[in-house]
């Protein structure tokens, strides 16, 4: 029989330290009168991330979808930039902001990342950069887009929304690419409430970018580009450091969730995960535990499961359904063809996000299962 839960159980629950902690943390704030515009909590944080992501460079953001605009326009990208479209709207959306034209390329079936083999196919004249995901954390073909990025002169930027903590052969993943984007919102396993970060190898990008994210103001009498506003404040530098201190803890108890899931859903029929084949993940990121259900072989269809399970009070989510493609701002582009994105077309309709945090007990997980397991049993 079907459980329903008494309480709503969500795909994911922030990661709150406690209370008195970040009080205290405030108390800091408040003795200092110094509440944003690189303060003292900005500068602490903006050096334990570095280190913490095995990065050689970062800069902080208010939020990850304004360091990846700033992103762009640090590198001056222009013209056309090769994407996915199985991503949050976020990624393709600042292509827009910055004038360049999104060229959707379709992903692999293993990894959900851009299939890497699709990409040179899709290189025009106006081809300035690849702006590719590592989605649910799962890094890209890091190397083989390297190694196009290099034979046609462009940039690569990773949106590394999902990715913090990954690493590939010990290497942290904001050293791939040109510039890695990370997002520290709410629902992320690090979070500032909302913020975010850009990484780099090349730290001479870092005055031009903490240029462009303060309005391009150089000193009081020099405003030398026209920046935006993408600082963090302290009060989320703070609450990002006492995040920071409960991550290890965090980390294990998701990783205990992903062996449960595994070990249930592995043994019912239509169930897929994704897998990285050629790349030597040495850490991952934790931040998503998402399923494929295959119609045919499970007897029931995405669609179904997640309204079963919402009828059971479990809510979870469709990432990322719909397709980029398919919004009506960029449907209209000859890549957002259905016949170019097969991949990404039947993926969309196959993935699930199941509830995936630290504070979720074990005995839900395996309930959650549970409940999978009989709706493929009552077809
Ligand atoms: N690129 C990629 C690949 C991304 O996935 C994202 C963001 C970005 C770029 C942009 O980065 P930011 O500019 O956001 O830094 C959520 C997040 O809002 C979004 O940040 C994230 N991706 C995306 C994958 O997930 P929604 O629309 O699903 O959020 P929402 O409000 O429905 O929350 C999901 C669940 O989380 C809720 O059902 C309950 C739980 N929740 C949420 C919040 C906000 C809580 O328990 N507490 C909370 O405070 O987008």
């Amino acid at each position: 029989m079907l459980k329903k839960f008494d309480n709503p159980i969500y795909v994911t629950r922030p990661l709150l330290p406690p209370l008195e902690v970040v009080t205290k943390k405030l108390q800091e704030i408040w003795d200092a009168k110094w509440l944003t515009n690189n303060g003292a909590q900005h500068q602490l944080l903006e050096a334990y991330i570095t280190q913490y992501l095995n990065i050689p460079a970062l800069s902080l953001f208010n939020n990850g979808t304004i360091a990846l605009i700033v992103a762009c326009q640090s590198l001056r990208i222009s013209g056309e930039v090769i994407t996915t479209p199985f991503t949050f709207p976020a990624t393709p959306h600042v292509l827009t902001w910055n004038n360049i034209k999104p060229i959707f390329c379709d992903i692999d079936p293993h990894s959900l990342n851009i299939d890497a083999n699709k990409i040179e196919a899709m290189i025009t004249p106006e081809t300035t950069a690849i702006l590719a995901v590592h989605v649910f954390g799962n890094p890209c073909d890091v190397f083989k887009i390297q190694e196009i990025a290099d034979y046609y002169g462009l940039k690569v930027i990773y949106d590394a929304a999902h990715a913090f903590g990954t690493e590939i052969d010990n290497i942290g993943i904001g050293q791939f690419g040109d510039i890695s984007m990370f997002s520290f919102h709410a629902t992320k396993l690090f979070h500032t409430v909302e913020g975010g970060a850009l990484a780099f190898k090349d730290t001479n990008l870092k005055p031009r970018i903490d240029l462009l994210k303060n309005f391009g103001i150089k000193n009081e009498e020099m405003v030398m580009m026209p920046g935006i506003n993408g600082k963090m404040n302290e009060m989320q530098a703070a609450v990002g450091l006492c995040v920071l201190d409960c991550l290890a803890e965090e980390r294990q108890k998701r990783k205990q969730l992903l062996e449960v899931y595994h070990q249930h859903l592995k043994k019912i029929p239509g169930i897929y995960f994704t897998q990285v084949p050629d790349i030597n993940v040495t850490q991952q990121s934790y931040q998503y535990f998402c399923i494929r259900i295959n119609a045919q072989e499970f007897g029931k269809s995405r669609n179904e499961v997640y309204d079963i399970l919402k009828t059971c009070n479990i809510f979870v989510r469709k990432y990322f359904y719909p397709l980029c493609s398919d919004y009506p701002c960029y449907k209209q582009l000859p890549s957002a063809h259905k016949d170019n994105l097969p991949i990404a077309n039947q993926i969309a309709d196959e993935i699930l996000a199941l509830p995936f945090y630290g504070e979720l007990p074990v005995a839900d997980v395996e309930q959650i299962c549970h409940n999978i397991a009989i709706i493929h049993q009552n077809n």
